[in-house]
């Protein structure tokens, strides 16, 4: 506590002298930024008596994401609508000055960093910075501030922050630490929960079951690890939408979804070993032609083609071929996630009517007599 009242005096000191403030989240900002820049702008507000403004860079893509902003009401601005010289100082939340992830011009420091992920060199720099990686959520450490200020959570903060832990820790199964489950249990009683059902069973568009088709279709799998390559995406954030389903295929334990979205290059790395060292392997496998990051369990990057003198479609094919090499992954035989149906009669008939809803229990039955190969969690150690 001790900790947090001094922390809580340090900011306020970095912020010395401003008046208009600017809180930025990442490019395609996910809940947990959007949910981190909302506390700390109220923060801001209430007790220092700032002007707040939260931007964000890219687009809020995902279903739930946009739900998420419009039924809690976040006010948020993209990037590219704002004049960055209105504001005294700019303060970056679940993201750091460097990694090309957010909107910050180049060249110019922000006032504060708030981040979960590996420190950033720039990031010392910075007159105030919190930046531990320890904490499976952004939000939780800015909760933090807000408590030190003897600031209550309302019921619009209190359901973004529990959707933003919710939805970063997977329902505090990955990379989740006691300080997230403790905020998480304590605002329990204050979530407005038909919001937050609102939120969590967003709308979904005729374009998300497009690409949903579309990716299950191009995935392709390898041992325990599956590599989808998408020629376009609508939206970048999409690639770790999707990496975070087809993970959850039995047999997978490793997944990979690229796509081209405004002729850059995204990609997702998802793994189930809680050590799996997701951000440096996918920086390992990217090297200097793009840039990558992450947690244990999940990362993302980017590659440019264009800035190397090439082609999306190139680099794609470029990028896949890394990802064996890095994986361990040469040599061994890629098979469609989903098989082809073979058009034979008579056998045609039993093999649609088990995979038709009515004979799931049958299905399920058959799986547990005959369980599937290679559902030992762990991957290979010579892998990474
Ligand atoms: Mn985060």
């Amino acid at each position: 506590m001790r900790r947090a009242q001094r922390r809580l005096a340090r900011f306020q000191s970095a912020l010395t002298g401003a008046r208009r403030v600017l809180i930025l989240t990442h490019n395609h900002p996910d809940p947990d930024s959007l949910a981190g820049s909302f506390l700390l702008r109220r923060l801001l507000q209430k007790r220092f008596g700032l002007t707040a403004e939260i931007g964000y860079g890219g687009l809020i893509g995902r279903a739930e994401n946009r739900a998420m902003v419009a039924r809690l009401r976040i006010p948020v601005r993209r990037a590219r609508e704002l004049d960055f010289h209105r504001y005294d100082a700019i303060i970056l939340v679940d993201t750091q000055p460097g990694t090309g992830n957010n909107a910050l011009p180049p060249g110019r420091l922000p006032h504060a960093v708030f981040d979960h992920h590996p420190v950033q060199p720039l990031t010392r720099l910075v007159p105030f910075h919190d930046v531990r990686a320890d904490h499976g959520a952004a939000v939780t450490l800015i909760a933090e501030y807000l408590h030190a200020a003897e600031i209550g959570l309302d019921s619009r903060l209190a359901t973004a922050v529990f959707y933003a832990i919710r939805s970063e820790t997977m329902n505090l199964r990955r990379e989740a630490t006691t300080a997230d489950a403790r905020l998480f249990t304590q605002i329990f009683p204050l979530v407005d929960n038909r919001k937050l059902a609102d939120i969590e069973r967003a709308p979904l568009t005729r374009t998300y079951l497009v690409i949903l088709d579309k990716a299950f279709r191009a995935t392709r799998v390898l041992g325990d690890t599956a590599i989808t390559r998408l020629p376009e995406i609508p939206y970048p954030d999409a690639v770790a939408e999707l990496a975070d389903l087809i993970l959850r295929v039995s047999g997978i334990h490793q997944a990979v979804v690229m796509g081209v979205y405004r002729g850059q290059l995204y990609f997702s790395l998802r793994t189930s070993d809680p050590r799996g060292n997701a951000g440096r392997v996918l920086q390992r496998i990217v090297g200097a032609n793009g840039r990558a990051g992450g947690h244990e369990t999940m990362a993302g990057g980017r590659i440019h083609p264009a800035e190397l003198g090439r082609t999306p479609e190139g680099m794609e094919r470029w990028l896949a071929q890394r990802i064996r090499e890095v994986l361990g992954l040469t040599g061994v035989r890629a098979t469609p996630l989903l098989r082809r149906r073979r058009k034979v009669e008579g056998s045609r008939k039993k093999r649609i009517s088990a995979r038709d809803g009515s004979s799931l229990a049958a299905a399920a039955t058959r799986r547990r007599a005959k369980p599937a190969k290679g559902r030992n969690g762990r991957a290979k150690p010579s892998r990474r």
